[in-house]
């Protein structure tokens, strides 16, 4: 067993749980994800860790996506670090050689999204109050090109125009109506549900199921290292614009009113 202050892991049978503990609503900050691709990176460096699965030990949440406090109000320098460490956290799970199985226990908009579409397989509570997608535009900022592309390779390209224009967070039954996620199941069914399909992938030999996840997402992953700094560059010059401030502080505003 390793743990971590925000990331759990139980480790025994080949297979690792990675829960994550961050309350209130498990966001993506800066420290969490650093933690995040560490754990990541010994697991994939452990022969005989073979899948991961991705869950939450927060109620009702999986991820609440990126910080949104890591994006307001701070220097160029911390947005710089900030977004490396986002690019890294995708490049780490979309890239992994082993079997990722996201177990979504709760709402996952935006950069909880993108952990989700990640993963080789998606299975979520079939509960109305839980949605998923992402609704980067609803903050009035935009999904980047390598969200973009994860979720085209999941839904098709019509869908995920529809979706991203739209910002649109989409109740369980409807994302999985649309391939979002593959399998909905009761809560109490869900931990099981996980491991039993962590059990099919990983009956075929690692080689040949590594070789075809890479020729699947290679072209994706190749577009972002090839680009990465100019990434960082369009995310600093974008989110440094004091409209998007504005639409950020207003969107934090919004939250906090609807809780009052
Ligand atoms: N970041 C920081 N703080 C957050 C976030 C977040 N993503 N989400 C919630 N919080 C805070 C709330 O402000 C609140 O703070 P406080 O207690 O001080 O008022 C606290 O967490 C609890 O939140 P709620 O009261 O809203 O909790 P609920 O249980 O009612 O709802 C939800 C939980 C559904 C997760 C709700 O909080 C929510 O919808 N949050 C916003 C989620 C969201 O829109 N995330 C998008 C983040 S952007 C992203 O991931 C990709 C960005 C790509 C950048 C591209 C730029 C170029």
């Amino acid at each position: 067993v390793v743990e971590g202050s925000d990331v759990y892991l139980y480790h025994g049978t080949g297979v690792a749980t990675m829960k994550f503990k961050s309350p209130p609503v498990n966001s993506l900050s800066l420290d969490f994800i650093t933690e995040f691709c560490i754990s990541l990176e010994k697991l994939e460096n452990d022969r005989t860790c073979r899948g991961v699965i991705f869950t939450s030990a927060v109620p009702k949440i999986f991820s609440s996506g990126l910080d949104i406090t890591e994006m307001c109000g701070k220097s160029t320098e911390h947005y710089a670090e900030f977004w490396r460490a986002v690019q890294e956290m995708w490049l780490r799970l979309y890239g992994s050689n082993m079997v990722t199985v996201a177990a979504v226990n709760g709402s996952s908009p935006a950069g909880g999204c993108l952990i989700a579409l990640t993963c080789d397989y998606r299975i979520m509570v079939d509960n109305p109050k839980f949605s998923i997608g992402l609704n980067e535009a609803q903050l009035g900022i935009v999904a980047p090109f390598w969200f973009k592309d994860t979720f085209v390779n999941v839904v098709g390209h019509r869908v995920a125009e529809r979706s991203l224009q739209l910002g649109s967070l989409h109740p369980a039954a409807e994302a999985h109506k649309f391939g979002l996620v593959d399998e909905l199941v009761p809560e109490e069914k869900l931990q099981e549900k996980a491991a039993a399909v962590m059990a099919q992938w990983l009956a075929l030999p690692d080689h040949a199921r590594q070789l075809t996840k890479s020729m699947m997402r290679k072209a994706v992953l190749d577009r972002l290292v090839a680009h990465r700094e100019e990434d960082i560059q369009n995310f600093i010059s974008f989110i440094s614009k004091e409209s998007i401030q504005k639409s950020l502080r207003m969107y934090m505003e919004m939250l906090k009113k609807k809780k009052s």
